[in-house]
């Protein structure tokens, strides 16, 4: 899955894509490099970011989604407002991508209707304070019992288990301790339902690489989305699209895992 950040505030490449011919040149050049799957974004949730309107955020991913729609690549909309979702899957959107896991009022019908997918995430808090006090008692078990909770609201509000995706949501209210915790967990989740991992370049890296800038994180997000493939994660979460595919490449062969 790669990524498409059409906002000003994003913590790696906010602000490169925001204009919207930027972003759909982008998205192409995401498919080029083998994407399966793309993730457009309309509102930054990196640590402290404010909420954006959902009338802004429609008018950042519509434009996006009607360039790459029907270009062979199914698309996700990263969202967590019910108005954008009901509007990015009338105008074909395969996916629902919700860092809150459809908990908003009239999230779960939005995408029930629909023959979409949704991944649900774990989020302790909201963005704009989630990592000022992040505390779990015992975190994979907490996680794991949020998401399968999560799974069984959706299937009794009518969307197919076989359309779920789950997410254990890196840095989203997690200490460094608690994502290499629940990393250590996918193997577990995958149990549960098809899982969706999102390392790249986040601070989780740079804290094990001491890379302070995002520019400097590939090879440690290559590493760390190459170990969740083997942990079983069935989808990556990335910024960079070729340098994940051709590791996991080399890696399959070398395995000798079915291409
Ligand atoms: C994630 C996400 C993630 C899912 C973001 C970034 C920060 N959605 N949206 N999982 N992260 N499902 O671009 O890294 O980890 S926003």
């Amino acid at each position: 899955m790669g990524i498409v950040n059409i906002t000003p505030d994003s913590f790696h490449d906010g602000g490169r894509f925001a204009a919207a011919g930027d972003a759909i040149a982008h998205a192409h050049r995401l498919i080029d490099e083998g994407a399966d799957l793309l993730d457009l974004g309309g509102e930054s949730t990196r640590p402290g970011a404010a909420p954006v309107p959902a009338e802004e955020e429609l008018a950042r991913v519509l434009p996006v989604l009607e360039a790459v729609r029907g270009g062979g690549v199914p698309v996700s909309v990263d969202t967590r407002h019910p108005a954008v979702m009901r509007a990015a899957l009338a105008a074909g959107a395969a996916m629902i991508n919700d860092v809150n896991a459809l908990r908003a009022p009239g999230a779960i019908e939005a995408v029930a209707g629909t023959d979409a997918s949704v991944c649900l995430m774990h989020m302790q808090g909201e963005p704009r304070t989630m990592q000022q006090a992040p505390r779990y008692a015992d975190v994979a078990a907490e996680v794991t019992a949020f998401l399968a909770a999560r799974i069984e609201a959706c299937v009794a509000a009518g969307i197919d288990r076989g359309r779920i995706v789950i997410d254990p949501g890196f840095g989203f209210g997690k200490r460094f301790d608690d994502n290499v915790a629940l990393a250590r967990a996918l193997t577990a989740l995958a149990g549960l339902a098809p899982v969706l991992a999102g390392f790249s370049r986040k601070s989780m890296i740079g804290a094990m690489t001491g890379r302070a800038s995002t520019a400097d994180r590939l090879a440690g997000s290559v590493a760390a989305a190459l170990w969740a493939a083997r942990q079983g994660a069935a989808i990556l979460r990335v910024h960079d699209v070729a340098a994940t595919r051709d590791a996991l490449s080399v890696w399959r062969q070398l395995e000798g895992v079915e291409q």
